[in-house]
């Protein structure tokens, strides 16, 4: 090389020197610039809501990736959009009397939050546990919102329930509270004003309950509710969407990383509804599921879950309502681990299918640690703020809830369109259509939240997604 050439050379890396000094330097500054905007909204929305932990973490969650957006498209920071978001647009509680099977007079709290029907009549589910309380219908009801943006369908976000506890409970007892309950969210819901369905606790025997109640109230038979029972209403494939759904996204990941479900070693929380239809499609998809839970503890499967195990975990949570520990004495093999989560077993992939806040930071920590490629939340927010951080400085791949678990709420939507239509489409079309819509999800995050060749920010991609629709629909509509 001539003396000229390595002159040229060295002024040629002077000026890229200073070129990635002042592009790093103006990243950093739009970066703290994010971070001033970020902490100044999250201080009016702390300022308004400070006991509500569950609502604040979820908000910070969306205003992390909406903000920087807004930024780039001023018409949504202009009109105030993402707070006008944050305030529900109705939140009604009230009393639910009840009298237990010993005669004594009981008295839960019923909620129903109406957070958002920019694109659609309120629509989310009813969740009945002890946990339950205003903070936490908030953050479900909040999420909702960009969930059901995400499915395509034409439904607004909700969120209800009660803290009252169905475990331990007869029949009898869940059926009282259930009418009661009704009793009063009767004059709050319609066919389209807003559509409750299930949740944590609320399943098909509740919703048949509370159909009934309803239909006594008002006089009329309306689709009211999803999850409704076949013979009078409901859809199928519905009782499976949820799960089924979360492993339709897990598929389109992974395929879309190079890589599928075949063999996979897969933990799954949880042993109700959400779970149990998440260890089944895995199974059809050839997975192998090696864990499931309860609030009591989990159970680890070596051999892994098959069907005839699956049907047996099906029966005794759905009929027997049973614990899960009672799974290690019907197996033998499988080990129950009392009070703890299956985040230390040596997985590929995570379904952490129970509640909020179940998988935090040093559990993410050990599932890096241990291989785990994928988390994919048939739960609402099971992963924690700084749960959420280790999976994505490791790269590893995440889907939220509010993309992953959205199959039930749009199975949910399917529903609303058979009763509107008085008829009732097959399983197969159904799940057909699930499948379309979870593809579209999937596809819908990509486009939002690529990075680069290799990495998806799914939880931006969902975010800014659900956004921009309820957002131009808000701003279509006037400042109501
Ligand atoms: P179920 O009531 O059918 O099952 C809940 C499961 O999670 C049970 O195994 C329960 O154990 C466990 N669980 C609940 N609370 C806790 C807790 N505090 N600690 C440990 N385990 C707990 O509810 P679903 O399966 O319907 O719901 C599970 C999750 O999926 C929730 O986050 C829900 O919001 C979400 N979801 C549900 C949808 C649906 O269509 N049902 C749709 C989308 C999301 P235990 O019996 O011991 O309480
Ligand atoms: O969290 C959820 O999406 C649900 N519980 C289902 C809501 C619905 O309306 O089907």
């Amino acid at each position: 090389m001539s003396a000229i050439d390595h002159l040229h050379l060295r002024n040629v890396k002077k000026k890229l020197y200073w070129r990635d000094v002042q592009h790093l330097t103006q990243t950093f500054k739009k970066m703290a610039d994010f971070h001033a905007q970020i902490q100044d909204f999250m201080g009016k929305i702390e300022a308004k809501n400070s006991h509500e932990p569950e609502f604040l973490q979820a908000v910070r969650e969306v205003a992390e990736t909406v903000i920087p957006y807004t930024e780039e498209n001023p018409k949504y920071k202009e009109t105030n959009i993402l707070e006008r978001i944050c305030e529900p647009e109705r939140t009604i509680m009230f009393r639910v009397p009840w009298v237990n099977d010993k005669g004594q007079f009981i008295v839960n709290r019923g909620f129903r939050v109406e957070m958002n029907s920019a694109i659609g009549p309120y629509k989310g589910g009813l969740r009945f546990h002890p946990t339950v309380n205003l903070s936490v219908l908030k953050f479900l009801a909040f999420e909702q919102v960009f969930k059901n943006s995400l499915t395509t369908l034409p439904l607004g976000g909700g969120k209800g329930g009660s803290d009252f506890d169905p475990k331990g409970k007869s029949d009898h007892e869940v059926m009282r509270f259930c009418q009661s309950f009704m009793t009063e969210l009767s004059r709050h819901i319609g066919g389209f004003t807003d559509i409750p369905a299930g949740d944590i606790g609320v399943g098909g025997r509740e919703i048949g309950f509370l159909f009934g109640q309803y239909k006594k109230v008002k006089n009329e038979f309306a689709g009211i509710l999803t999850g409704k029972g076949l013979e009078y209403g409901g859809s199928l494939i519905r009782p499976e969407a949820t799960g089924y759904g979360t492993v339709y996204f897990a598929n389109e990941v992974l395929e879309a990383h190079g890589d599928s479900l075949e063999g996979k070693l897969c933990a799954v929380s949880g042993s109700g509804n959400v779970a149990q239809f998440t260890i089944e499609k895995l199974l059809e998809l050839g997975a192998k599921p090696v864990t499931v839970s309860d609030s009591g503890g989990f159970i680890y499967d070596k051999d892994g879950i098959d069907k005839e195990k699956l049907d047996y975990i099906m029966h005794l949570k759905n009929v027997e309502r049973g614990r899960i520990h009672e799974y290690a004495d019907k197996f033998k093999g499988a080990e129950f681990h009392k009070g703890a989560t299956p985040w230390n077993a040596k997985v590929d992939l995570a379904f952490p299918c129970a509640t909020q806040n179940e998988l935090p930071k040093k559990d993410a920590e050990t599932l890096v640690k241990n291989g785990c490629k994928g988390v994919f939340e048939g739960a609402n927010m099971p992963t924690t703020a700084d749960g959420y951080e280790v999976f994505k400085n490791n790269k590893t791949l995440f889907a939220p809830g509010k993309a992953a678990n959205a199959g039930g709420v749009a199975t949910s939507g399917l529903e609303m369109s058979q009763n509107a239509q008085r008829l009732s489409w097959t399983r197969d079309e159904v799940d057909y259509r699930l499948k379309m819509i979870m593809q579209s999800i999937h596809k819908n995050c990509e486009k939002f939240g690529r990075v680069d060749d290799s990495y998806v920010d799914y939880v931006r991609g969902a975010n800014v997604a659900g956004f921009v629709k309820v957002a131009d629909a808000m701003m279509a509509q006037g400042h109501v």
